[in-house]
């Protein structure tokens, strides 16, 4: 009996565990023949305030986290070792702000196609979560501009 609650104690601690960092709404815009390097957008909260430190994907090659800045009215983007996470306050990683970017893509991304990728975060207190998702690939548009990627 003893046994059976001391279980029942690590499943739960198990399950608040995998919700302390969520992924939601991750998507990624099918390549274009020539295309190497593609923005991989999500939105990710952390229950308490942590750091994005890595994005892996077996998709590609390299995974960067890149921030978005405006230098005399021109947006300029460069990688970044991390990202702070505020405590329970939903973080978007979009085209236009800070992104993340699927760089020496292994294989073109088509459209319907889902794309595994892991996140890791670093609490304060140096402790790391890992969380898997999955990002729907989208169709292009038919009209090409927003946002330019130089890489
Ligand atoms: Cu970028």
């Amino acid at each position: 009996m003893r046994y059976a609650i001391a279980m029942a104690a690590l499943l739960c601690a198990a399950q608040v565990w995998a919700e302390e960092v969520t992924v939601s709404d991750a998507w990624a815009r099918a390549t274009v023949p020539g295309q190497e390097a593609a923005a991989l957008q999500f939105s990710i909260t952390s229950q308490k305030e942590a750091q994005l430190v890595a994005i892996s994907s077996p998709a590609a090659g390299d995974v960067e986290i890149h921030s978005m800045t405006h230098d005399n009215g021109v947006m300029k983007m460069r990688a970044i070792e991390s990202l702070a996470l505020p405590a329970g306050k939903m973080v978007d990683l979009g085209a236009s702000g800070n992104h993340v970017m699927l760089n020496s893509l292994k294989q073109p991304l088509k459209a319907g196609e889902s794309i595994p990728f892991t996140v890791t975060v670093q609490f304060a207190d140096k402790r790391r979560a890992t969380v898997k998702a999955k990002a729907e690939v989208k169709p292009q548009p038919e009209s090409h501009g927003e946002h330019e990627h130089h890489h």
